[in-house]
């Protein structure tokens, strides 16, 4: 049986060209021999449309295309930085879109997939702000821009929330614990796999009586790394 993978976090951006080398040979080598590989938000560090002609973006749309050809199902879930993929991406990568939350069955195991942003919900500020940039209205007006309007105000939104980030306690931009049990109760317990908070780690939860692991992805801004599973459950595995 292959394997499933899962990243998340990559952060692609022409400002990391190291990262963007080892996240294009991790998708030639590591994925090459997966059967699944989910992309569970912010693949790439700002996504202003499909028609975006930085090199780096056609090269990476270009190897998940070459990684579906060769028989990986790709999904791709959006993140707060990526969340305007559209049919154009989807052709040419091969992937499909994947919901936020997703819930599965992965090597036996029920499990939630989710990025992890709308677990933060103490970062009301956050949660607000999402609910009015995610209206279909607002991200339709944005598509309709030319193009260079698009990248001027995905930069400035970058920037905002760099400099929020830097101004926000980490306590707040941490999942809460009433959102993750929330989660787990509503998909029927026992594993949740998310992103976002760039805080590897694997926390046990008891939700309700049950033991519930909750495995956070880490990002690719200083390596990369991946979770991989099989029959024998979820292994991290860290890139060089
Ligand atoms: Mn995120």
């Amino acid at each position: 049986m292959r394997p499933t993978l899962l990243v998340s976090d990559v952060h692609l951006s022409p400002v990391r060209p190291e990262m963007a080398e080892l996240f294009l040979r991790f998708l030639e080598r590591e994925a090459r021999g997966a059967a699944t590989l989910y992309i569970l938000g912010d693949l790439f560090d700002m996504w202003i449309g499909d028609d975006d002609p930085l090199p780096l973006n056609t090269a990476v749309m270009d190897a998940l295309g070459r990684l579906s050809a060769a028989g990986t199902a790709v999904y791709v879930m959006c993140g707060n930085r990526d969340f305007l993929f559209g049919g154009g991406f989807l052709r040419r990568t091969g992937a499909r879109l994947l919901p936020d939350p997703t819930s599965l069955e992965m090597d036996g195991v029920p499990t939630l997939l989710m990025h992890g942003d709308t677990l933060c919900t103490d970062d009301i500020a956050y949660q607000r702000a999402r609910r009015r940039y995610r209206r279909p209205w607002v991200l339709r007006g944005f598509l309709a821009l030319p193009r260079p309007a698009r990248v001027a105000i995905g930069r400035h939104f970058r920037r905002k929330s760099e400099r929020t980030k830097r101004a926000t306690a980490p306590r707040i931009m941490d999942v809460s614990a009433a959102a993750v049990e929330a989660a787990l109760r509503a998909h029927g317990y026992p594993r949740l796999i998310h992103g976002h908070t760039h805080r590897p780690a694997c926390h046990l939860h008891v939700v309700d009586g049950h033991r519930c692991e909750r495995w956070v992805l880490g990002d690719w801004y200083e390596r990369g790394s991946y979770l991989r599973s099989d029959a024998s459950g979820l292994t991290r595995v860290a890139l060089a």
